[in-house]
């Protein structure tokens, strides 16, 4: 016999309109990623970022956002749920974006970190972790791993050897009418991730008085695998404006 479902392992699974919905929910948000980055200019403000964020979903017919945008710069991409205020940006300074839109009520979730010029060593160094950890976490997935926990821990138990305890929040979770819903990316998760969810991977490392690096991707899970439907570069050499 079947077990019961409860809902939210129902909604957890996408059908074909609702996985549509979310990617170009997706799509929209990577348009305004770019325009984003093409306004961005020494001495600019995190609200004036964020105007022009939500000026250009409205613009692009997406007037709900999945939550309020996040813009950090420099010493501020160290909180993870930073408020954008006045700070201005400046050369050598980190920045985070983290927003996402609804289409027909699915959201979509991405986090981009840029580097205004040239970057340090350390900002390399924590770039570069970051994006390693992500990397094995997705190709774990790719390679038919379902078991949250698991996943959770690839990219974990690589951050820690490096930064201690520092990824101080969930791998990621899964995304639909709602931005964070079940199943869940934890170290004591007990979640097994169905076929056809959407979940988020987004590794973080935070450093107080130095600033954070966060890289959020979108990644449908299928049969064989895994498929990234976040389509953003975020090779070094893509994140350094
Ligand atoms: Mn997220």
């Amino acid at each position: 016999m079947q077990k019961i479902k409860l809902i939210h392992e129902v909604r957890a699974v996408k059908n074909r309109r609702e996985l549509a919905n979310i990617i170009k929910a997706q799509r929209i948000s990577e348009r305004v990623l770019k325009a984003t980055l093409l306004k961005l200019k020494t001495g600019i403000t995190e609200l004036a970022v964020e105007a022009f964020i939500k000026k250009s979903f409205i613009k692009l017919g997406a007037p709900i956002l999945s939550f309020s945008p996040i813009v950090s710069f420099g010493k501020n991409t160290a909180n993870i749920h930073h408020v954008p205020g006045k700070t201005k940006l400046k050369r050598g300074d980190i920045i985070m974006f983290d927003f996402g839109c609804t289409v027909n009520h699915y959201c979509s979730d991405m986090t981009r970190t840029y580097f205004w010029g040239e970057l340090s060593k350390k900002q390399k160094k924590v770039y570069k972790d970051v994006l390693q950890a992500m990397d094995l976490a997705i190709d774990k997935i790719k390679k038919g791993e379902h078991s949250a926990k698991i996943i959770d821990k690839v990219a974990r138990s690589f951050l820690s050897k490096k930064y201690k305890n520092n990824f101080k929040h969930g791998l990621g979770h899964g995304v639909g009418t709602v931005i964070h819903e079940w199943p869940n990316f934890k170290p004591k998760s007990e979640d097994i991730l169905p076929v056809g969810c959407v979940m988020t991977v987004e590794p973080g490392i935070y450093l107080k008085g130095f600033g954070g690096v966060r890289i959020e991707d979108m990644v449908l899970i299928t049969k064989k695998g895994a498929k990234n439907l976040t389509k953003v570069a975020k090779n070094l050499k893509s994140v350094i404006l």
